[in-house]
């Protein structure tokens, strides 16, 4: 009964999913958000706790974290993990001194309890940006085709204009109906 009533819902919309960002400091986490939210460049401070928003795509009721990434924040990011279904992890792509510390957080983050039905879009952010990191570089340092027990998908694009942000919350929304 509950879970015709779980599945009744999700048909009809009305479920909400839960959605944390996360990322290092400066990857575009709260640019992207509100870029969800407004389609427009909102300026942005560095976050202190977090930024929570709720972004509807056709039916589809997403509740969004964005996490602050500066170091001492990111010891706090497993306190939002219960019930997460899906991390947005963002990444500077031309930050290619941090990608390994990125690459940590990712793997931390996928062997938590809490998320392991989660599923996990990347952004490679700042795709604008000359000589950036392709997503297949990115990929590839983060060995993303070993990781077998979470959906994931990496998505180039560029939060300041917003390229790429639809495609990304698409596939969100294909694992949000098809789980
Ligand atoms: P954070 O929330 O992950 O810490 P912010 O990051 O969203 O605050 O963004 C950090 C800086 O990166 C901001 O610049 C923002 O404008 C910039 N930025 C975000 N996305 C992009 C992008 O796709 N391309 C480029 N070129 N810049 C981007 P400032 O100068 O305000 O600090
Ligand atoms: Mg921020």
């Amino acid at each position: 009964m509950g879970q015709l009533i779980a599945k009744l819902m999700r048909i009809f919309g009305s479920q909400e999913h839960k959605v944390i960002i996360v990322g290092l400091d400066n990857a575009g986490k709260t640019t992207i958000l509100y870029q969800f939210l407004t389609n427009e460049v909102v300026h942005t401070c560095s976050t202190i706790g977090s930024n929570v928003e709720e972004i509807v795509l056709q039916k589809t009721h997403f509740l969004m974290w964005d996490l602050g990434g500066q170091e001492a924040l990111r010891a706090t990011w497993d306190t939002y993990y219960t019930n997460t279904e899906f991390v947005i992890l963002v990444i500077d792509s031309t930050d290619r001194k941090r990608l390994s510390t990125t690459r940590e957080e990712l793997y931390k983050m996928l062997a938590h309890e809490a998320l392991q039905d989660a599923s996990i879009l990347i952004f490679a952010n700042k795709q604008d940006v000359k000589d950036s990191m392709t997503t297949s570089e990115i990929s590839q340092f983060l060995t993303l085709s070993a990781i077998k027990d979470h959906p994931w998908h990496i998505q180039g694009c560029c939060a300041l204009t917003g390229e790429g942000l639809p495609a990304g919350l698409q596939w969100m929304q294909s694992q949000a109906t098809t789980n």
